[in-house]
């Protein structure tokens, strides 16, 4: 424990990526503003991480305070106690069933919540208001991926567990940057690397994960079926095909080899296909070939595309051929992105499954409704998340219940979901912060948060651990099981009676095991094991993998014995044939506008913008261009960029990286309204969706890029996040720092536009104003003390340049400005050595990228040896790559000054 505090060690599991890696926590004794303080560690008894944690993790401690929370409910932006705003929900969905029917209202919910909140909401909206129209936001993450698993092994299973990537002599990355999406894994297998696995990577883009790997692949976007198709063809060619192991096994294989003579699988012909060097594919397919002790893991790049299933099932089609599944160090692996997308999987938290890997084929609907006593169970899948939206437009679902996800900006076409919930009559977010979403609110309902809830969460490899409340509720904050449970009975529904989450659990853990044979003709996700638990067991649970057989012994992977979930047992083999991305680039849209993930950012910002050090690493949205793109387009690096699709435009800085293919652009899905209006993606993206899976292609929407050429550009850091005045047509973006609020400018208009900014932000502001200007560059500086103390900071300039923040970001931190400062601030330099850091590489220690590049100078040539003097990488190792990657690049140019803008 960092504060070194006596506290109970609570142990819990982070909230973050599907890895689920345990946490220990203790609530310290020091209060912060909010009197709370909390310092974490990695538990080095949970299995998933064996004590490690990443970035993100690290930083829980600074992400729990009560700032911007929800703390009672609203009613029409009015406080409003729980029994009347309960009451009004379930008023407003009966009434809108009664006069429209089940199907005209709808809940949109998120691998964020915990298993027992989504069993419950599952229950009411298919059990007892009878409708499918409940879906989750994995339809945007794991829904190609299991669609894919239901074809090929009969139910959404994932045969393989954590051990299999320290056991592979092979793993690839499909469209997975698991560098920075799955730290805690990523080092693990880091280490099998030492000790010579091979890695291999499929992406576009050069990224931290492709950085070290043995070979990677930066395939034309979405060709990846193209690829793997030619994979499985060669195989087929050298006889690297498992024979026995299909005729003991697998259908299909015909159809598969009959469908791939469609094409000219030669290498030649795949390589110019997938604009990837011939060598480099003959390489990949003999690594392939040679190393049975394959695991090949799939992620985003797969799933967030229009054939997203399809490129699952390339993928499956070539484990099951070869037998690579079932096997310690062999499986394909789909590897969740959120702390629960497990656990809403499995309990029907997606509109086309029932409950428990149930579908809605009339057996399985009985049986569930027989279980629930609810004869109104829903018959049909609902709507997809998209689809859902699309109603809620079209006026046909006339109430929605929002819980924990921010679809105003995490949905593709994000203007037009906007438009959709400003339509709907009725609109209930459940949430524990205020976010895009909760300003289309009727009724704000307040959920306890990370720290506080309990319960449960499964993790990419099947594994059940426990979430544990830290501290108590706060306000009036709720857990979202109990809120659905009373909105359920107020609606008059039985069977929603439940005292605390151990029962819930119970219950569900009842419903796997009920009519379950528990055999081999029986469905696979069955909790038999933990169908019992009393209060105190539950509360103890260690971490475990299902299926969680009667006699309590978890199952680490499945089809070891070669049977598969399917009526005959045996698993399925389908054919795919590639096609390119939904919408073509044309003269207009020349460039593919791919989206993702950052570092130390967790999607939309509602958490990790809390800690100023995640915000460090990459601290405004970006755009990445190859240098050959940006040069033609005249689109400098450090400058602000326009990205424009049919559907609008985005301005952020941009990066001019080799890292990126020509024709190709990639922007972080991050930003929101609260830190970037003008930085958010989604309002940029196609709702083109996978035809089975109903998952959009985000990493693929026709873009070109354009110069900003702002007139001007300046920033303000002030005590407290800003209310920017409204009606200004200007790109802002606010950087939190440790003692103040960074915001930063650009505008394109003349001096009224800038008197407009100026007086909207220095209203309310009290203090003794210091003002400096410079006719020549059009420089004005303000600075506002109070008592002494720094309040706010206003720089503008028109063709000058502008100081580097940090050494003005931490005055802020001081009681009182000495005599010198008072005079830096009106010169705009440092009174000493500049103290800028430059953007945070090491967001544990705190390491900036100028102190990294300083130590690579002076002659440290490995990540270790820049560790061993500057600190950097030494607690999560997160930033490794990106240290090699410098290491590389120093020695491969002069060190060049990061410009400043
Ligand atoms: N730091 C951080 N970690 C996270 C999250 C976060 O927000 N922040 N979110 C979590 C969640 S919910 C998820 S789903 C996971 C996602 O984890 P990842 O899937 O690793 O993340 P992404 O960055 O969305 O996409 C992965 C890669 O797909 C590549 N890609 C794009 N198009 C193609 C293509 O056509 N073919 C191939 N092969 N690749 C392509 C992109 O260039 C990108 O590098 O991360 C989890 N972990
Ligand atoms: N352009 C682009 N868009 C994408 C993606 C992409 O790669 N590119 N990826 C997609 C993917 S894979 C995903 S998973 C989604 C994620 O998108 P979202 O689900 O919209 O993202 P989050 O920011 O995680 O939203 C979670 C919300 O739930 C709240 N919350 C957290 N815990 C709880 C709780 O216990 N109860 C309640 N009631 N609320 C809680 C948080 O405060 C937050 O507001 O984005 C998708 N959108
Ligand atoms: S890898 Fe990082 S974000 Fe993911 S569960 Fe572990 S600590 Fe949390
Ligand atoms: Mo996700």
């Amino acid at each position: 424990m960092a504060d070194g505090s006596a506290a109970a060690l609570v142990k819990t599991t982070c909230p973050y990526c599907g890895v689920g890696c345990g946490v220990s926590g203790a609530v310290g004794q020091a209060p912060s503003s909010d009197g709370r303080a909390l310092s974490v560690a990695g538990d080095a008894a949970h299995p998933a991480n064996l004590g490690r944690l990443c970035s993100k993790g690290t930083a829980l401690g600074a992400t729990v305070g009560l700032q911007g929370r929800l703390l009672e409910p609203t009613v029409n932006g009015k406080a409003a106690s729980w029994a009347d705003a309960t009451a009004l929900v379930a008023k407003r969905f009966r009434d809108t069933i009664a006069r429209h029917g089940p199907d005209s209202v709808a809940f949109y919910v998120s691998g964020q919540i915990l298993t027992e909140d989504y069993y419950v909401a599952n229950k009411l909206m298919k059990g007892f208001i009878g409708s499918g129209n409940i879906d989750t936001n994995s339809r945007l993450c794991m829904a190609s991926a299991v669609a894919a698993h239901k074809q090929a092994f009969g139910a959404d299973l994932v045969p393989g567990c954590y051990e299999d990537l320290d056991l592979a002599d092979l793993v690839v990355f499909s469209g997975h940057n698991a560098a920075w999406t799955h730290p805690v894994l990523f080092r693990r297998m880091e280490a099998a690397k030492a000790r010579g696995q091979k890695h291999v990577v499929i992406d576009p883009r050069r990224t931290d994960t492709a950085e070290g790997a043995d070979l990677h692949l930066a395939i034309a976007p979405q060709s990846d079926v193209r690829l793997w198709n030619g994979l499985l063809a060669h195989l087929i060619r050298i006889d690297a095909v498992d024979r026995d192991y299909i005729a003991a096994h697998v259908n299909g294989f015909d159809a598969v080899e009959a469908t791939l003579a469609e094409l000219d699988q030669s290498p030649a012909a795949v390589a110019a296909d997938c604009d990837v060097a011939l060598d480099d594919l003959l390489s990949f397919y003999k690594l392939f070939a040679d190393n049975p002790k394959t695991v090949s893991l799939f992620s985003m790049g797969a799933n967030q595309s229009a054939q997203g299933t399809a490129k699952g099932l390339s993928i499956l089609n070539v484990h099951l051929a070869t037998g690579r599944i079932g096997k310690p160090g062999s499986c394909p692996f789909s590897i969740t992105g959120q702390p629960n997308a497990m656990g809403g999987r499995e309990t029907g938290g997606m509109a086309n499954t029932l409950a428990g890997h149930m579908d809605f084929a009339p057996a399985d609907r009985d049986r569930v409704a027989r279980f629930w006593g609810a004869p109104d169970t829903a018959r049909a899948p609902g709507l997809k998340a998209v689809d859902m939206f699309e109603a809620i437009h079209a006026g046909k679902i006339k109430a929605v219940w929002v819980m924990a996800t921010n679809p105003a900006v995490s949905l593709p076409d994000a203007g037009r979901v906007r438009e959709a919930l400003d339509r709907c009559p009725f609109v209930v977010v459940s949430d524990c912060v205020e976010t895009d979403t909760t300003a289309f609110a009727d009724v704000k309902l307040p959920a306890l948060a990370w720290g506080e809830k309990d319960g449960t969460v499964t993790n990419s490899e099947r594994r059940i651990s426990r979430q544990r409340a830290l501290f108590p509720a706060p306000g009036q904050a709720r857990a979202d099981w109990r809120i659905v449970a009373d909105v359920a009975k107020a609606m008059g529904f039985d069977g929603f009676g439940w005292s605390s989450q151990a029962s819930v659990f119970r219950e569900w853990a009842r419903l796997t095991a009920y009519e379950n044979t528990g055999d081999e003709t029986g469905r696979v996700l069955n909790l038999a094991g933990l169908s019992t638990l009393t209060p105190e067991t539950y509360d103890q649970l260690l971490p475990i993998q299902w299926p969680v057989r009667a006699d309590g012994r978890g199952t680490p992977r499945l089809f070891t014995d070669g049977r598969f979930q399917t009526p005959d047992g045996r698993a399925r083999m389908v054919p795919v044939r590639p096609k390119g991305p939904a919408d073509a680039m044309d003269a207009a849209y020349p460039l593919s506008l791919n989206t993702g993930r950052i570092r130390d950012q967790w999607h939309t910002m509602t958490r990790t913008g809390l800690a100023p050090d995640l915000c460090r690493h990459a601290p405004e949205p970006f755009v990445e261009v190859h240098p050959a793109d940006a040069e033609a387009l005249g689109v400098q690096d450090g400058a602000l960029a326009r990205v424009i699709t049919v559907r609008g435009e985005a301005v952020a800085l941009a990066k001019v990286t080799e890292r990126q293919r020509p024709g190709g652009l990639f922007m972080p899905m991050h930003w929101t309204d609260a830190f970037a209006p003008s930085g958010r993606s989604n309002h940029l993206i196609a709702p083109n969706l996978d035809p089975t899976s109903g998952q959009p292609e985000f990493k693929h929407t026709p873009a070109r890029l354009r110069p900003y050429r702002e007139t001007w550009k300046g920033f303000f850091l002030t005590r407290d996040s800003l209310a920017l005045p409204s009606g200004l047509d200007l790109v802002w973006r606010r950087i939190p720092q440790d003692a103040c609020q960074q915001h930063e400018f650009a505008g394109r208009g003349d001096e009224v536009e800038r008197a407009a900014l100026r007086k909207g932000l220095v209203k309310g502001l009290v203090g003794e104003l210091v003002t400096y200007e410079d006719v020549a560059t059009g420089a004005r500086r303000d600075a506002w003390l109070r008592d002494g103390r720094l309040v706010a900071v206003l720089y503008i300039t028109i063709n000058g340049r502008l100081p580097p923040r940090d050494w003005l970001a931490e005055l802020f931190a001081e009681s009182e400005l000495s005599q010198d400062a008072r005079s830096a601030l009106l010169f705009g330099r440092p009174p000493g050595a500049p103290v800028d850091k430059g953007p945070l590489v090491c967001a544990c220690l705190k390491v900036g990228a100028k102190a990294v590049q300083a130590a690579i100078v002076a002659g440290a040539a490995s990540p270790d040896a820049v560790g061993a003097v500057t600190g950097a990488g030494t607690n999560c190792g997160s930033c490794r790559p990106e240290i090699a990657r410098m290491i590389a690049a120093t020695a491969a140019v002069p060190a060049k000054e990061p410009a400043h803008v």
